[in-house]
């Protein structure tokens, strides 16, 4: 029996179509697109990426809002936010990308993709010398959903492996690190550094170039490597151009971009030590998030909890 009536989705995303998102939605509940009206009781849920500032306030009868995505730094840019429940994405297919990404980007710098790459372009038959996956530490920067499922894939490998939360995340076979107090160790006991944080007043920014300047630089890899796969307002891009040209980082690959798209204009696009993706890491897949979706709507109507709820506190 249900404790709260079925309730009306809306839908509001900008930076793509999301006609498979509304196909699948609609399945189960009605949806719309823009509410009736500046006060529609009607809409019980919001699904939402980069939705308009202020639209969600309006709603007197929202129960709950659910991201298309992992990250929410999106949902929290509205000025206007009511405070109802968000639901962020937590599910398997999205965390097997990541980790394939991560993993993938991991092993190419490992094994010198760019090397090969540039002797492939020239012709060049070399061997060069090869090292162990156990003499690099990859420090993972967000020891969450995403950072742990890449963490446990690369000591699979045989790789070093470092975790950096906000509060204590102990996890077998990891060297843990948390807060403030934890960075400096963490970074100095890093030779890849892979950002898996989430975009929050505390984590933007932190990506700079005092603090690349704290990662290892051993003999191993010829130098530190850093892959952000979080968010681009983590970083400082300018940093990270001035970092490589200056070989405190020996390269980097970059998924996410302080704006996005990637201007034409930025340096980074051709830099040689950059391997550039479009914020493609791990992409949100309706078929596979909105059935989850649907479910925890259900649920909630049934009386039952909603999972994977953010804690509006810390941000994430
Ligand atoms: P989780 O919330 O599960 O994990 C976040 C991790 O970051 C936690 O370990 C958390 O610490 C840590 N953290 C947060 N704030 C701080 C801080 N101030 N200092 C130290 N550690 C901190 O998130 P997910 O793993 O699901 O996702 C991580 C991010 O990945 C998303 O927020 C999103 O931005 C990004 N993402 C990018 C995609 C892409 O395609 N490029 C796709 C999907 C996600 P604690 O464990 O103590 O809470
Ligand atoms: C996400 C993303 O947060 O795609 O899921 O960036």
């Amino acid at each position: 029996m249900p404790v709260l009536e079925k309730g009306r989705v809306l839908l509001s995303v900008t930076g793509f179509h999301p006609q498979r998102w509304h196909e699948l939605l609609s399945a189960e509940r009605e949806v719309v697109t823009e509410p009736a009206g500046a006060a529609d009781p009607s809409i019980a849920y919001a699904v939402v990426w980069k939705h308009k500032p202020n639209l969600l306030s309006k709603l007197p009868n929202l129960r709950a809002i659910f991201s298309i995505g992992a990250g929410v730094d999106h949902i929290f840019n509205d000025p206007g936010l009511p405070d109802v429940p968000i639901v962020k994405v937590v599910a398997d297919n999205l965390t097997q990308y990541m980790t394939e990404y991560v993993v993938w980007r991991v092993l190419d710098h490992h094994r010198q993709g760019a090397l090969y790459r540039h002797q492939q372009q020239k012709k060049i038959w070399h061997e060069p010398q090869q090292r162990p996956a156990s003499d690099i530490s990859v420090g993972i920067m967000g020891l969450g959903t995403l950072g742990r499922a890449a963490a446990s894939v690369l000591l699979s490998l045989g790789f070093c492996v470092n975790g950096w939360s906000r509060t204590a995340r102990p996890m077998e076979g990891v060297t843990t690190y948390a807060g403030d107090n934890g960075l400096i160790p963490f970074l100095n006991a890093t030779d890849i550094l892979v950002v898996l944080l989430p975009l929050t007043p505390t984590t933007q920014g932190i990506i700079n170039y005092g603090l690349i300047k704290e990662l290892r630089r051993r003999n191993g890899l010829g130098g530190a490597v850093l892959i952000n796969a979080g968010r681009g307002r983590l970083q400082k891009d300018d940093d990270i151009a001035r970092a490589l040209d200056e070989g405190v980082l020996k390269e980097a690959s970059l998924d996410v971009f302080e704006v996005e798209p990637l201007p034409k204009t930025s340096p980074l696009w051709s830099h040689p030590k950059v391997y550039v993706t479009p914020h493609a890491a791990a992409t949100s897949d309706p078929n596979h998030l909105v059935p989850i979706m649907l479910a925890q709507m259900s649920a909630l109507e049934r009386g039952e909890p909603l999972q994977n709820t953010v804690d509006r506190a810390a941000g994430y």
